[in-house]
């Protein structure tokens, strides 16, 4: 197999037009799970399955499996795939590239003439971005068995619909218990991605094998204080609860950067203020904070210092703090097997490559509990991503497209 091979040029046209299924005007990209524009994208993949011939089943949740059954079905299949769904304000390539680029690998095997022992799975996964309901990776995580269907059924978003209500609307109706893939379910999963940071390119290599996928967290902090008028309340005995949100925003940020590890990292991504008003005092303001490392214990070192602030700003402002731990992960570590299969697809290959660890988390992070994973990395521009400037260049894409396909052949033979 050349990368003559591979139709890299409707592979783009594909990614286009699913990036133009979108909750906003293009080139942005925003598609949030269980929206209008997810099922749109589900079902324009879907379709490009089944025109591939591949044999189409949704789980409860939606995680969508398109399998290309091989010679020998009751093997488990080795599986690729990513997600689709989108944060808001996004770019065509995150997620997308594992899901088009794994089809791709596909339909190069099937025209080149390879028949699979091994089924090779094509894998979509539900809500990996947490947008709607908080926690990421919601599909694998239920498929690896790390969040049961009671602790799914409190899931709510921001206005207050929970996870039943919109997963049967959007079609999906099968009960939540059966879910967690069983056993053996897959032979090995490796997840094709964009690096979502600049070391590819900057160094000039192909393509990046991930050793390791770092360890997320979310904490969800809550501030509730006096609201009042901005030019009668004056300062002293005010209960203002944007600015503790401020001491502890710094005081996590503080947290993250003192840890004498560039691997530690901590944001605050959401801040809702009520009652929003530029004359009203905010009586309410809830933080949404993701905090990560590829060490877990030096991570958890950082939301125990939060938690910290949060007691000391509770007393020393009389604000009322409610803190949620939505989730905080242990790191992943790839198969070694895969790797290898990885490594030795890009030798024949003749592409460049290195091992890194994988500051983002994917649906692998979960898929690594329940079978032999590793990632595939291709460069993005200025590592750009979560922003609709996100590029993926088509021969960086073709380069792992190439290493993909190849590495599935050898693993499913
Ligand atoms: O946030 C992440 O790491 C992933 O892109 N959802
Ligand atoms: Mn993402
Ligand atoms: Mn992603």
């Amino acid at each position: 197999m050349t990368s003559a091979d591979l139709s890299i040029d409707s592979l783009i046209g594909e990614l286009t037009t699913l990036g133009r299924i979108s909750e906003a005007e293009p080139p942005v990209v925003t598609r949030v799970v269980f929206g209008e524009a997810d099922r749109r994208a589900r079902a324009y993949v879907k379709g490009l399955c089944a025109d591939a011939g591949l044999t189409v089943t949704e789980d409860a949740i939606g995680n969508t499996f398109a399998r290309w059954v091989g010679t020998d079905p009751h093997l488990g299949p080795i599986g690729t795939g990513s997600h689709i769904d989108a944060i808001p304000n996004a770019g065509l390539y995150d997620g997308c590239v594992g899901v088009l680029g794994g089809l791709e690998a596909i339909r190069t095997l099937q025209k080149l003439g390879f028949r699979p022992r091994r089924s090779i799975e094509l894998v979509i996964f539900t809500a990996e971005e947490p947008t709607r309901f908080g926690i990421g990776c919601l599909g694998s995580r239920m498929m690896a068995g790390a969040l049961g269907a009671e602790a799914a059924r409190t899931l709510r978003d921001n206005e207050g619909r929970g996870l039943e209500e919109l997963r049967q609307a959007a079609g999906f109706t099968g009960p939540l218990e059966s879910i967690p893939l069983s056993a053996g379910r897959f032979a090995g999963f490796i997840e094709l991605h964009i690096e979502q940071g600049p070391e590819l390119e900057r160094k000039g290599i192909d393509v990046g094998l991930v050793t390791h996928i770092a360890a997320p967290a979310s904490v969800r902090i809550l501030m509730e204080g006096e609201g009042g008028h901005a030019g009668a309340t004056l300062m002293p005995g005010r209960r203002d609860a944007l600015a503790a949100a401020a001491e502890l925003i710094l005081a996590l940020e503080n947290g993250a950067r003192s840890t004498g590890a560039i691997d530690t990292v901590a944001t605050v991504g959401v801040c809702e203020v009520f009652p929003g008003a530029v004359n009203s005092i905010p009586s309410r303001v809830r933080l949404e904070t993701d905090i990560r490392d590829i060490e877990a214990a030096r991570r958890d070192g950082v939301i125990a210092a939060l938690h910290g602030a949060c007691d000391e700003v509770q007393k020393r402002r009389g604000v009322k703090i409610s803190w949620e731990l939505v989730n905080a992960d242990p790191p992943a570590t790839c198969d070694p097997a895969i790797l290898a299969a990885l490594e030795a697809s890009a030798k024949a290959a003749g592409r460049s490559y290195q091992m890194m660890v994988s500051r983002a988390y994917h649906d692998s992070l979960f898929m690594a509990r329940v079978a032999p994973v590793a990632m595939l990395f291709i460069p993005c521009r200025g590592g750009i991503s979560h922003r609709p400037d996100e590029y993926a260049a088509p021969e960086w894409i073709g380069a792992g497209v190439h290493v993909l396909a190849r590495t599935l052949a050898h693993l499913a033979s």
